[in-house]
């Protein structure tokens, strides 16, 4: 679905842009969401021979087995699920999962139409991508003095700090026309969660401070530097796609509810530019000008992660844990 001139309007006016409809919720998301299924028992099945857990919960929904994993290990697994790599401590057993329906959706069609109504027809799959599973705060507490393995912190439970996009990466990032799309892989309410944003605060045209966050969830904008009172929740429906711009402040909001969120963020760019990460593998997902360069080989971008994975073991993983030093004058 192309984008129309006064959606295009209201993404560049407010920095983000709900597309309701954009995925068909069954036949796009819920196989998505069905892989996962599947990938959660290959886990449970892997924990359980490892004597890690006493029980494979074979007869929990994916919920319950989820939090029944997370809590008896007292760790997020979530790195076994992810369709990207850390930026630290990388080791040939660092897990990921490159599985044929998350390929389907990073080049679903639907989906390249939106994107290329805001980015052009050249379009590159950028290796800044994550899936989320937000398990309750009540259910597994990262607040907890209990001694958590450092790995835990990312995506694990809780709220995603404040943060543009764009500071994520490196900063060849600052001249990249980026674009992120949040994905949500079940219905995800404000309880459960969701995406909150500061509208137009991409209209500063400017890279906000990051500031080095004393929870273990990453360098994130402190509320200071911006009008974080602007603040508005997106809760969203299955099938529903949220694009925004890589200068919107934006995080999450804890999840307070039962049910575990679960949501994809990916991005794209024209191609030739600059992914900001350029020791992962992104793939050209559509072009007019080199259709043959094009990837739609699911088992060759699982392999292009497993040999950027082997080359960073090798030769170690680059100097970059974010651009921002945790000594940042600003920050002071
Ligand atoms: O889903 C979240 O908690 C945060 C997502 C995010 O930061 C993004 O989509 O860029
Ligand atoms: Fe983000």
């Amino acid at each position: 679905m192309f984008l129309s001139t006064e959606q295009l309007k209201k993404l560049d006016h407010d920095g983000y842009l709900i597309v309701k409809d954009a995925l068909d919720p069954k036949k796009t998301v819920d196989r998505v969401f069905n892989e996962y299924e599947f990938v959660l028992n290959k886990l449970c099945y892997e924990l359980f021979a490892n004597g890690e857990i006493s029980s494979t919960y074979d007869d929990l929904n994916f919920d319950q087995r989820v939090i029944a994993v997370y809590n008896e290990t007292n760790r997020s697994h979530v790195q076994y699920f992810d369709f990207s790599l850390p930026l630290e401590e990388i080791d040939e057993d660092t897990p990921m999962w490159h599985g044929p329906e998350v390929f389907k959706l990073l080049t679903n069609s639907d989906l390249l139409d939106i994107v290329e109504s805001v980015i052009g027809p050249e379009i590159h799959s950028n290796p800044v991508q994550h899936i989320r599973i937000k398990v309750p705060n009540q259910s597994f507490d990262v607040n907890s003095t209990k001694e958590q393995p450092k790995k835990a912190g990312f995506n694990t439970s809780g709220a995603t700090v404040w943060h543009q996009d764009q500071g994520v990466g490196t900063e060849d990032l600052d001249d990249t026309n980026m674009l992120t799309v949040w994905i949500p892989l079940r219905k995800t309410t404000e309880e459960m969660g969701c995406l909150k944003v500061i509208p137009r605060s991409h209209r500063e045209d400017q890279l906000f401070e990051f500031c080095t966050a004393d929870t273990n969830h990453g360098a994130g904008i402190p509320e200071r530097f911006f009008a974080s009172d602007q603040m508005i929740p997106l809760p969203v429906d299955k099938g529903d796609v949220i694009v925004f711009n890589k200068k919107l402040v934006h995080g999450s909001l804890e999840n307070e509810s039962d049910q575990v969120r679960v949501s994809f963020d990916i991005r794209y760019n024209p191609i030739g530019e600059a992914t900001g990460r350029k020791w992962f593998p992104g793939f050209n997902a559509r072009s007019k000008n080199d259709p043959d360069s094009v990837l739609t080989d699911p088992v060759k971008w699982a392999e292009s992660w497993v040999q950027a994975k082997n080359k960073l073991v090798s030769e170690g993983t680059p100097d970059f844990y974010g651009r921002w030093s945790s000594d940042n004058p600003a920050c002071a």
